[in-house]
């Protein structure tokens, strides 16, 4: 296996959940600045032109964060980030598409055409206009999950899930581009603060990140 990432968050929380398995894979940092991503020969086997991917010995690309987790998890069930039982992977699937549609969708979205603009409006659609809504919907996602995190430090309860993951890299890497948690949500705060002492929230971090002061 190969995987193919780069100094952004959601190769990030790949790296994470790789960190989380204890396991190791060989990984290829790709230029994303510079559009090494965008080229003709990627594109050709990832049509979103996008990282991560995750190249499998047989040659075949596995591209979309979901699809590599859980590939991952098959292959390594163990310690379960997604779940054991039926009932644990349903319930963290649950929360992780909650996560991704009411908070970490709006925030990569309000990236784009926000402070990502320049670099972004040459390579998708963007909507700037929709910025100041995006926010407002990144924020009521946060809101919600404040209010369901009392006494909580997981979001799956009790478990610590790749629903953290997505959300802790989106978070992170927010704080650095102006789309941060508001200062009021005290149990969002709490939850980030307890992901981040984990090895594996330091250990994600690409080498840039440091030059950068984004975390990703
Ligand atoms: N839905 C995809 C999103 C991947 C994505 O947004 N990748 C970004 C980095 S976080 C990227 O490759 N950006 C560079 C570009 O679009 O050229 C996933 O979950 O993997």
């Amino acid at each position: 296996m190969l995987l193919y990432h780069g100094a952004r968050p959601n190769p990030r929380a790949v790296r994470m959940f790789i960190a989380e398995k204890g396991i190791a894979i060989p990984m290829r940092d790709l230029d994303i600045d510079g559009g090494e991503n965008r080229q003709a020969d990627f594109v050709a086997r990832n049509p979103s032109g996008q990282v991560p991917v995750l190249e499998l010995d047989d040659g075949v690309w596995l591209a979309e964060s979901g699809a590599i987790f859980q590939y991952l998890e098959e292959i390594y069930p163990d310690p379960a980030l997604i779940g054991i039982t039926p009932q644990e992977r349903a319930e963290t699937r649950m929360w992780q598409r909650r996560i991704e549609r009411r908070i970490t969708e709006p925030l990569y979205a309000a990236f784009h055409y926000g402070k990502g603009l320049p670099m972004y409006q040459k390579r998708m659609v963007v909507l700037p206009e929709c910025v100041p809504g995006l926010v407002t919907l990144m924020q009521d996602g946060m809101h919600w999950l404040d209010s369901l995190l009392a006494g909580q430090t997981t979001v799956v309860p009790y478990r610590f899930t790749v629903a953290d993951i997505v959300l802790y890299a989106a978070l992170d890497f927010g704080s650095g581009v102006d789309l941060t948690i508001p200062e009021n949500l005290r149990d969002l705060h709490r939850w980030f603060a307890a992901v981040s002492r984990r090895p594996s929230a330091e250990s994600s971090l690409h080498p840039r990140s440091k030059e950068s002061g984004v975390h990703y």
